[in-house]
């Protein structure tokens, strides 16, 4: 730690007790529990060169990150982050608590657009509800949150429970750090202390509040219908997929790994109305036009389905930007989900939501994948839904082979599903789909050579939308 933080931390402390915004009684905190100690940071507009400083420990330790704007969790940290943002000249945006009745009725004031990546400030953190709260409405404008700065961490669960959402928090000063300045320079006596020490080791996993619980939607996605998770999802796309799959009753995915586009559009017109999603591979089609693409499209419109391109972007944020948005296959123009891999981190994301994104566009992020030896240990899946989190505007779910943990408006995707598990030659491996659905948690199947390969692709598509709609139905009823 620099001198100049050490001297202020303590100095700042002393500062804030003295002006009554650390206080010691018996409060009601927003979470409901209840404390012995109180932080009021609203306390410090009043006293400009304290604020200053906290806004000066702040940006000690946010000054090394790159985001392209900071945001201030209303109300107290308003202040905090004006200070920093006009003393460092960084941009900053502001999230309304109540949306306007007038005009342009946004929730988010300032200038961003999709893919930008904003840092949240906050003055004080109990269980996290207030952060998190603010990072959903910034994540539904597509921007990317990865991490957050509080000046006063409780040391009540607040730091975990945000990770575990994909946002990464430091803080100037633990309350114990507090209390032990505090101690030092006489200003509370050691029963205070020993007391208020006490209370923190009981209450130090305090979750999220019930209304923010409610906000996640943070109940199980597995026994929730359809319509229920529509209604929780924050991705619009996700919204009409779970509403698509509802009304159509099929949770099929077929894969059409064909290298003519003929075939590719004769499956398409065939398997329309038994399935929630075309997958293609467009770099396969050896006779790629333009026609392909529109006859897709108008395929897509009659028969009610998405189009899921597989294209795995993997690549740093700059290229899959252009790998998105250009070239032949121009995938942003027509297809309603792509795939990334998450190997490269966060960029990959941000690049492709810098390709100007319409409102039904989203991503599929691969957690796991079905080939034998594959490399998704179980932390790097935990590491991909840490950055699916960050894009809650964009991602609409993962494609894994277990049910992972992540709320009900969040879709999980599993391949390698076929009527005889077994495996091919190279290197995949198969389950059943009530396998998939009731033992891995699976919400769309996707199934390739299964239909596309058999000798009459209509029958088997309706065997498979049936029995992977029948599995999803029985966990509604479990
Ligand atoms: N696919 C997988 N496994 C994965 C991912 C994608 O099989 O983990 I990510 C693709 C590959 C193919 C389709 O396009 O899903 C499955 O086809 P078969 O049902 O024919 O194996």
């Amino acid at each position: 730690m620099s001198d100049f933080v050490n001297t202020n931390l303590e100095k700042c402390t002393l500062e804030l007790f003295n002006i009554g915004a650390i206080k010691f009684g018996e409060f009601v905190l927003k979470s409901g529990i209840k404390s012995p100690i109180y932080f009021d940071l609203r306390l410090i507009i009043s006293f400009p060169e304290l604020l200053k400083m906290v806004a000066d420990l702040i940006w000690e330790k946010m000054k090394n990150k790159k985001f392209d704007h900071i945001c201030g969790v209303p109300y107290t940290a308003l202040p905090i982050s004006t200070v920093v943002s006009v003393q460092h000249n960084y941009p900053m945006i502001i999230r309304r608590k109540e949306m306007k009745s007038y005009g342009t009725k946004k929730l988010i004031e300032g200038n961003y657009s999709a893919g930008e990546k904003c840092l949240i400030v906050e003055d004080v953190i109990v269980s996290g509800s207030s952060v998190i709260e603010t990072a959903q409405v910034l994540r539904k404008e597509k921007l990317c949150i990865t991490d957050a700065v509080v000046f006063l961490d409780r040391e009540q669960g607040g730091l975990k429970n945000l990770e575990k959402n994909g946002i990464n928090t430091e803080s100037v000063l633990s309350i114990y750090e507090v209390l032990n300045i505090l101690v030092k320079h006489e200003k509370i006596d050691a029963d205070t202390f020993t007391k208020t020490v006490a209370y923190l080791k009981s209450y130090s996993e305090v979750s999220f509040s019930k209304a923010t619980r409610a906000l996640l939607k943070d109940q199980s996605r597995i026994n929730m219908p359809l319509m229920e998770r529509a209604k929780a999802a924050t991705n619009p796309l996700a919204q009409r997929l779970l509403t698509l799959m509802d009304r159509k009753k099929s949770n099929l995915c077929v894969a059409v790994d064909t290298q003519s586009s003929v075939e590719l559009i004769s499956m398409a017109e065939k398997l329309g109305p038994y399935i929630c999603l075309l997958k293609t591979h467009i770099d396969i089609i050896d006779d790629f036009s333009k026609e392909t693409i529109q006859k897709l499209k108008e395929l897509s419109e009659k028969h009610d389905f998405l189009l899921f391109e597989d294209r795995k972007f993997a690549d740093i944020g700059n290229t899959v930007k252009m790998q998105y948005k250009g070239g032949v296959h121009n995938i942003c123009d027509w297809a309603h989900l792509v795939t990334a891999h998450p190997v490269a981190g966060p960029g990959v994301l941000q690049g492709l939501c810098k390709a100007g994104l319409r409102d039904d566009r989203g991503c599929v992020i691969i957690a796991e994948m079905s080939s034998s030896g594959n490399l998704n240990t179980p932390a790097y899946i935990e590491d991909s839904i840490k950055i699916g989190n960050s894009f809650g505007g964009f991602v609409i779910g993962y494609v894994c082979q277990s049910s992972i943990d992540v709320d009900a408006g969040v879709i999980l995707f599993t391949p390698g599903v076929s009527l005889d598990a077994s495996s091919d030659s190279l290197g995949q491996q198969y389950v059943t789909p009530e396998t998939a659905v009731n033992e891995k948690g699976a919400d769309v199947v996707i199934v390739g050579r299964g239909i596309t390969g058999s000798e009459n692709p209509v029958e088997r598509a309706e065997q498979y939308r049936k029995r992977c709609y029948d599995a999803l139905c029985k966990r509604f009823e479990s």
